[in-house]
């Protein structure tokens, strides 16, 4: 009897399995902030090492300083405008009072991407550049309703004969609102500010609608960070935020809890002194202006440490975001107000770039490192003078796959294999999933033609419910994790894959694949062009070429690296593949208005049920 009495309840059991559920997955990122390992998901020993590092990095540093200002600035206009919003529902009703107060309560409500898509085009409309300010005026308009909802939450409990007594006595409303209403809501104008803070120090979906260049906030660096490969530099950095917000919002809690402002002097002292740490450590202006350059790249394209190179040899702070999709860059240009100063397109995108006017002319004479270029890669069809476009990095898509779970693979049929239901990864790219299909098939993967579209189309759907993903971004963590077992993708990140597990394997399909060219170019509107040119000569030295190629595994078009790289690189076929496979494959080219159709097509696809 008394044993069992010691038990725990069901439902204690049950409240303690929610919190572990809602709470492990950050002990376990807090834990590995403390790993010595680098890549492991396994304990090696505590070190304090991955805080060093990221204290260290300017672009974390740079990131944290501008959440921070935007949180700063965000604070101050949302809880002044929430605070006279929620004095004036508190002295007067309304007509409709009820649809005023629900408003009010609904951008709260709203999905974040639904806002975050009308705020682009507001900006837009209204000619604004994307920038801090753009930032600025997203954050104040989604945490507005939160000062106003805490803000009204104290005024309910408020009595308002405080204010008349107050006036009777001859006291000005001014004087009325600072020295009797404004002391009694203060704790909640307090709360209201911490939390607005708070919302807007960790924004993610509607900061990356508007950012544009040079207002990276710190969890859009994080974002990119863990799109160019994992470190545990970010569970340090995660770390440090999460602590910042836990003790803000804890403070504001506190407070709302009717708490004295000066006992919760501690947590936010400690909380805002975490987030003022990168001003001590890089005391640097905001941006650089004319000694910035904004480079827009794919993901895995270009490692921090190169990019750092330039940034110490040139004395420039360089802006790096990264895309999975040619389409993502090219709507991104379209938008026209963003300040991109070099992109990276495949050929068909640079084709079509040209075609919309949105490329600048090149001036070869800065380019004087081009010499090292194969010529086998200038002069196609996609740009034929090269008067736009510079070749960075060729490749191939095709299929990786666990040699142990599939055995052999040479065929895209493995990809339709009922046996490995759930066990597909496929691009989230229309052009090369098409591609895929098309190749199977004996088709071209430029076709126009309907039958064989529909053909494509009516073969991804039947493959759908095979497929785990559509991933464009780390489809080889996904496979190197054990996820899936075959994964259709791009070859240098496969070759990476296949460097840390030799299960691993790469295959051209015999059917064939398709082959790309990614090159660099200067938007037209570029504000930094003549940064730009030294940044793609930079990029052609022989010694940068091939410590890009060396770290990114995709293949280099620069014939003079080609003789610095190891032999493990250059002999490997998954990175150079010999002439007979690469005989076997086609370059994916702009289809001009049929592009819509393949847009459409593919839509459908990952719609279909
Ligand atoms: C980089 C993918 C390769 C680009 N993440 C294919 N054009």
């Amino acid at each position: 009897m008394k044993a069992a009495a010691r038990l725990p309840s069901p439902s204690a059991l049950v409240t303690a399995a929610v919190y572990a559920f809602l709470y492990a997955p950050l002990l376990v990122l807090v834990a590995f902030s403390f790993n010595r390992a680098r890549l492991a998901a396994r304990w090696e020993g505590f070190t304090l090492d991955w805080y060093a590092v990221a204290l260290r990095d300017q672009h974390v540093l740079g990131a944290l300083r501008n959440s921070v200002i935007v949180a700063l600035l965000t604070t101050a206009l949302a809880t002044a405008a929430g605070t006279a919003a929620a004095l004036a529902f508190h002295r007067h009703r309304f007509r409709a009072q009820a649809a005023w107060d629900g408003l009010v309560i609904v951008p709260l409500l709203l999905p974040e991407i639904a806002l975050a898509a009308s705020l682009v085009l507001l900006f837009a409309a209204m000619g604004l550049r994307l920038g801090f300010l753009t930032v600025v005026l997203a954050h104040v308009a989604f945490s507005l309703s939160y000062a106003v909802v805490v803000v009204r939450a104290r005024l309910a409990g408020f009595d308002r004969s405080l204010e008349e007594a107050a006036m009777d006595l001859g006291a000005s409303p001014l004087r009325t609102l600072r020295h009797v209403t404004l002391p009694v809501i203060a704790p909640g104008i307090l709360a209201a500010a911490l939390l607005v803070f708070s919302v807007s120090i960790d924004d993610y979906v509607v900061t990356s609608f508007v950012a544009g260049v040079g207002a990276t906030t710190l969890p859009l660096h994080i974002y990119s960070m863990v799109r160019s490969g994992l470190s545990p530099e970010i569970n340090a950095v995660s770390t440090l935020l999460l602590a910042a917000t836990a003790l803000l919002l804890y403070s504001a809690w506190r407070l709302e809890q009717g708490g004295r402002p000066r006992a919760v002097a501690l947590p936010v002292a400690l909380g805002l002194g975490l987030l003022g740490l990168p001003f001590l450590l890089a005391p640097v202006p905001l941006s650089g202006g004319e000694r910035q350059l904004n480079v827009y790249i794919w993901s895995n394209y270009i490692a921090p440490e190169t990019v750092r190179r330039f940034e110490q040899r040139r004395g420039v702070r360089v802006n790096v975001d990264v895309y999975d999709s040619n389409e993502a860059l090219i709507a991104k240009m379209q938008s026209g107000n963003v300040d991109y100063d070099v992109v990276c397109p495949s050929t068909y995108t640079v084709q079509s770039l040209i075609a919309q006017g949105l490329l600048r002319a090149l001036d070869w004479s800065a380019l004087s490192h081009a010499t090292n270029l194969d010529p086998r890669f200038l002069g196609r069809p996609h740009d034929p003078g090269n008067r736009y476009s510079v070749p960075y990095f060729w490749g191939t898509a095709g299929i990786a796959y666990r040699k142990s779970r599939v055995g052999e693979v040479d065929s895209w049929g493995a990809l339709w294999d009922a046996r490995y239901r759930g066990r597909i990864l496929m691009l989230d790219d229309a052009r090369e999933v098409f591609g895929a299909a098309l190749k199977w098939k004996g088709l071209s993967l430029n076709t126009t033609d309907a039958a064989g579209l529909a053909e494509a189309q009516r073969l991804l759907v039947a493959q759908r419910p095979l497929v785990r993903a559509y991933n464009s971004s780390n489809f080889e963590d996904v496979l190197l994790s054990g996820d899936v077992w075959l994964a259709q993708g791009w070859n240098g990140q496969f070759a990476r894959a296949m460097a840390q597990d030799p299960d691993i394997a790469y295959v051209i399909p015999r059917e064939g694949s398709s082959l790309f060219l990614d090159s660099l170019a200067v938007p037209r509107n570029a504000p930094h062009p003549e940064l730009a040119h030294a940044f793609i000569d930079f990029a052609l030295e022989a010694e940068v070429a091939a410590e890009i190629c060396r770290t990114m595994q995709y293949s280099s078009p620069n014939r003079a690296a080609l003789a610095l790289l190891p032999p493990a690189i250059r002999d490997n076929p998954a990175i150079f593949p010999p002439a007979d496979v690469v005989a076997r494959t086609e370059i994916i080219e702009d289809l001009g208005p049929a592009t819509v159709l393949y847009d459409r097509l593919w839509t459908e696809v990952k719609t279909s049920r």
